[in-house]
């Protein structure tokens, strides 16, 4: 993790010269964040072939043709199953991503996100 300096206005100050009345502190802790973390989740339906949602895997998710058809049938027989795990706006990314593209070949394929 990289200390950032932080700048901060001391007590005296304000007469409009640059940098006077002001002093640098150097954060010592490092400060790491964790992003919120967001399922992709694929939903079964009736309808929707099994070689299109296989499909849905490789082209948006970046799955080989095995893990892609690992999760198509997971999903099948348990009607809903995980495609990743990405930040907020990656995943609504995918969401909307994959929703288009079902819509374009008039499939009822559903795609959602759930905070992890
Ligand atoms: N149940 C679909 C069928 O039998 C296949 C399918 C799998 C559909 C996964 C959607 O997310 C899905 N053709």
């Amino acid at each position: 993790m990289i200390a950032r300096p932080i700048l901060m206005q001391n007590e005296k100050g304000g007469d409009g010269n640059a940098n006077r009345g002001t002093s640098v502190i150097t954060r010592t802790k490092p400060k790491t964040k964790k992003p919120n973390l967001y399922r992709v989740l694929l939903l079964n339906d009736d309808y929707t072939p099994m070689e299109f949602v296989i499909h849905i895997l490789e082209r948006f998710f970046q799955k080989d043709r095995e893990a892609a058809t690992r999760i198509m049938l997971h999903v099948h027989n348990h009607g809903v199953g995980e495609c990743g795990i990405y930040t907020y706006e990656v995943a609504e990314t995918k969401v909307s991503q994959v929703m288009d593209f079902a819509r374009q070949h008039q499939h009822p394929l559903q795609c959602v996100m759930e905070k992890k």
